[in-house]
């Protein structure tokens, strides 16, 4: 609902105000009504300039890509990278993935922006043993992120191969259209990509997701991570998961480690990868390529 004259002296003002209190009302409740306020006019212009500028964003590739290890906690090497999406906003500065990547998905915009990362050269792990395959992670943007990782022992950047890849997967991801998306995944396992279970432990039915899809891996979420030397309760449920993935035959990676009590507590745990600042942060490609070239497969805290 939109009254004149406060919400429009106009008929065209009016109507437009009344479609917005009309789109709040659909958003949130069934059979409510809403009255127009100045408010939503502000959040649906900045709403649209948001969008203005992911477009903009994207055609000019404003996107960067940046890599944060995947480090083997029994040897300190690196695995993998995981990629993470930033939006260096030319006037605004860093852009938070969450402040975007939701309104990138619902405007179908993350697809462009999801292949335009994948297809970004990758740096490589070098983990001086030919069996450790590099791989990196191209995940769905649930919160942000892309790209890959490929070839033996390379430093340069290289377009992934299939298996280099790991995409993580949150469960929001399975809520819906469930039979369709476990069809993706199944048809991207078959092309050699890696699936993982993101976030692990925060939603409301992590376990029964585990039985809708075969995983290659688990990551523990951080929260049951910062805190892991204070609280028992983190520790049990750090425990379970290790060892529901040694059943499952699901690898299991601790995010979040920042601290060398962090880690002294996951490896007690039987925890064998994690990821975090402890480690690295995600840094853009030339840091990486450094970090990369300086560690050479030995312990990277060594380093
Ligand atoms: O779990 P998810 O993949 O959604 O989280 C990725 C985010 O976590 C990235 O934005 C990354 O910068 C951040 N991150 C990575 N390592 C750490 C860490 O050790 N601590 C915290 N607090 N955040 C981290
Ligand atoms: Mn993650």
């Amino acid at each position: 609902m939109a009254l004149a004259p406060g919400d429009g002296e106009d008929p065209d003002r009016l109507l437009k105000n009344a479609d917005m209190a009309l789109y709040r009302a659909k958003a949130e409740s069934k059979g409510g009504f809403r009255f127009f306020e100045s408010e939503m006019d502000a959040r649906v212009q900045a709403r649209r300039r948001l969008e203005m500028d992911l477009r903009a964003a994207l055609k000019d590739e404003i996107f960067e890509v940046h890599y944060q290890p995947l480090v083997s906690l029994t040897t300190g090497e690196v695995r993998s990278l995981e990629a993470l999406i930033r939006w260096p906003h030319p006037e605004h500065g860093m852009i938070p993935p969450s402040d975007f990547i939701p309104v990138a998905e619902e405007t179908g915009m993350i697809a462009q922006i999801g292949l335009s990362c994948c297809a970004a050269p990758a740096p490589t792990p070098r983990n001086g043993r030919r069996t450790s395959r590099s791989r990196s992670i191209c995940r769905r943007c649930s919160s942000e992120r892309q790209s890959a990782a490929s070839g033996p022992g390379r430093a340069e950047g290289r377009r992934p191969a299939a298996d280099a890849l790991e995409l993580e997967i949150t469960e929001t991801l399975l809520l819906d259209k469930s039979d369709l998306v476990t069809a993706t995944l199944h048809a991207l396992r078959a092309l050699g990509v890696h699936i993982s279970m993101d976030d692990f432990g925060t939603g409301y039915s992590s376990l029964s997701y585990l039985r809708s899809f075969p995983f290659d891996k688990i990551k523990i979420d951080r929260s049951f991570v910062h805190d892991i030397g204070a609280n028992i309760d983190s520790q049990a449920i750090v425990r379970a998961i290790v060892s529901l993935g040694s059943s499952l035959g699901i690898k299991i990676t601790a995010e979040g480690v920042e601290t060398e009590s962090d880690l002294a507590y996951l490896k007690a745990e039987g925890c064998t990868e994690g990821q975090g600042y402890l480690f690295s942060k995600a840094q853009p490609q030339k840091a990486i390529l450094a970090l990369l070239a300086n560690q050479r497969g030995k312990d990277m805290r060594a380093a």
